[in-house]
C-alpha cells in the first residue's frame, strides 16, 4: 500500500513502546524524516525531565544572532533547573527533537529569509517531503502546533514557550484561528506560555479552547481567588482564567491525572509575565491598533499574519516589548522545567 520506498522505510522503523506510567504513550524511533538527538533519546529512556522548546520564535520572531543567544540561554535555563532541553525544528528536511549547537546555528542564522519556513501541522509533509528551488532540502521553525506533535512523537510531555496563537480579532469574518488551538485539542502535551497577545481575541480564544476540551489554568503566584488569563506582555487581560494552579506541583498533578485517565487532549498552563516587566494593556493598545491596520493594508493574512503583526509591534514599541518578551520566555522555561521535574517526582 505504500507509494514509495521512502515511505516503506519510514514505516518500517516506526514502532510503539509502552511505558508503565503512561501506557498510551507512543514513541516514534528515527526515520528518514524524524530524528531524536542522542542526549534527548537517552534522557527519555532514563525518564529524566525533558522540556520541549519551539523554533518559530527564533526563525520568525528574533533576528540573528539575538535568536541564537536566546536559544542557548533557554537551553541553559532548562539544565540549571534540572531538566534536559529538546529544541525542536526542521533542518535539511528532517524533523529534529534536540539539536546540537551547529545544527541550531544553521537553523536560526537565516531568520527572516523567505526560504526559511514557518511550520505548523499542515506544513510538516511539505517541509520534509519536498526540496527548494535550488534542489536542497528545506529548513523551518516549528510553531506551537508542530512542536507539540514532534514532542509527543518523541515521548515528551512538557513544552515551554513565549506565547500561544489564538483566535484573531474579526475571526467571525476571516476565520483566522491558530492551528495551535486545535492541536491542543488533540495532542497530549502540556504547554507553558504567557497566554496570548492582546492583538488576538482573548475571550474567543478561551471559548475555542473550551470547545476543543483543552485544560487551561493560570499560575496564581500567591494571588487569592480568581485571576486573569494573562495577555503576554500584560499580567492582566480583563478575562478570568477558567482554572487556577498555585504551584508547579499542582500543575504536575493535573498532568499526571489527565494522562492517567488516558485523555488524548492537551493542557495549557499560563504563566503571567514577571511583574517588573509587565506592560499595562493601555500602553500596548495604540501600537496593536496601528499594527493591525498596517497588516490589513499590507494584505498580511494567513500564516504571514502573526509574524507581520509581531514585527510591526516591535517596530512601534522598541526595546520595552523586546525586553519583556525575553523576560517572559525565560520565566516560562524555568516554570516549565519545574513542572517537568515535579511530574517526574510524582511518577517515580
Ligand atoms: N505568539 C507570540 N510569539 C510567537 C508566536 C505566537 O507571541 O512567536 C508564534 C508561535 O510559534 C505560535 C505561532 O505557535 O506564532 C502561531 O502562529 P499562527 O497565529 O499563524 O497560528
Ligand atoms: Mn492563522
Amino acid at each position: 500500500p505504500w507509494a514509495c520506498r521512502a515511505c516503506r522505510a519510514a514505516a518500517g522503523t516506526r514502532r510503539r513502546l509502552h511505558t508503565p506510567a503512561t501506557s498510551t504513550r507512543s514513541i516514534s524511533t528515527d526515520s528518514r524524516f524524524f530524528h531524536v538527538s542522542e542526549e534527548v533519546r537517552q534522557a527519555i529512556a532514563e525518564r529524566r525531565p525533558v522540556v520541549a522548546l519551539e523554533s518559530t520564535i527564533y526563525t520568525h520572531g528574533f533576528p540573528y544572532p539575538a535568536n541564537l543567544s536566546l536559544a542557548s540561554r533557554l537551553e541553559s535555563l532548562v539544565r540549571i533547573n534540572g531538566g534536559v532541553p529538546a529544541t525542536i525544528g526542521i533542518l535539511d528536511g528532517v524533523a529534529r527533537v534536540g539539536m546540537g549547537a551547529e545544527e541550531l546555528i544553521r537553523l536560526v542564522s537565516s531568520a527572516g529569509q523567505p526560504g526559511l519556513l514557518k511550520v505548523s501541522r499542515r506544513d510538516l509533509g511539505f517541509v520534509c517531503g519536498l526540496t527548494g528551488a535550488d534542489g536542497k532540502a528545506l529548513n523551518g521553525g516549528t510553531t506551537v502546533s508542530a512542536t507539540m506533535i514532534l514532542a509527543h512523537m518523541a515521548g515528551i510531555r512538557v513544552f515551554a514557550t513565549g506565547g500561544l496563537g489564538g483566535v484573531h480579532r474579526g475571526a467571525e469574518q476571516s476565520m483566522d484561528v491558530s492551528a495551535d488551538l486545535t492541536e491542543l485539542g488533540r495532542t497530549p502535551v502540556a504547554v507553558i506560555s504567557s497566554g496570548c497577545k492582546s492583538f488576538l481575541d482573548i475571550p474567543k480564544t478561551l471559548e475555542y479552547l473550551e470547545t476543543q476540551g483543552v485544560a487551561v489554568a493560570t499560575f496564581a503566584d500567591g494571588r487569592e481567588g480568581a485571576v486573569d488569563f494573562p495577555a503576554f506582555w500584560s499580567r492582566d487581560s480583563g478575562v478570568a482564567s477558567p482554572m487556577v494552579v498555585r504551584c508547579e506541583t499542582e500543575a504536575a498533578r493535573v498532568i499526571h491525572a489527565h494522562t492517567s485517565l488516558g485523555l488524548q487532549s492537551g493542557l495549557h498552563f499560563a504563566n503571567p509575565i514577571p511583574a517588573q516587566h509587565s506592560i499595562p494593556q493601555q500602553d500596548m493598545e495604540a501600537a496593536i491598533y496601528e499594527a493591525l491596520n498596517k497588516a490589513t493594508s499590507a494584505g498580511a493574512t494567513g500564516a504571514a499574519s502573526t509574524p507581520y503583526i509581531l514585527a510591526k509591534i516591535k517596530e512601534l514599541t522598541g526595546d520595552r516589548s523586546v525586553v519583556a518578551n525575553r523576560a517572559l520566555v525565560e520565566a516560562n522555561v524555568i516554570r516549565g522545567t519545574r513542572v517537568a521535574v515535579a511530574l517526574r517526582t510524582l511518577e517515580s
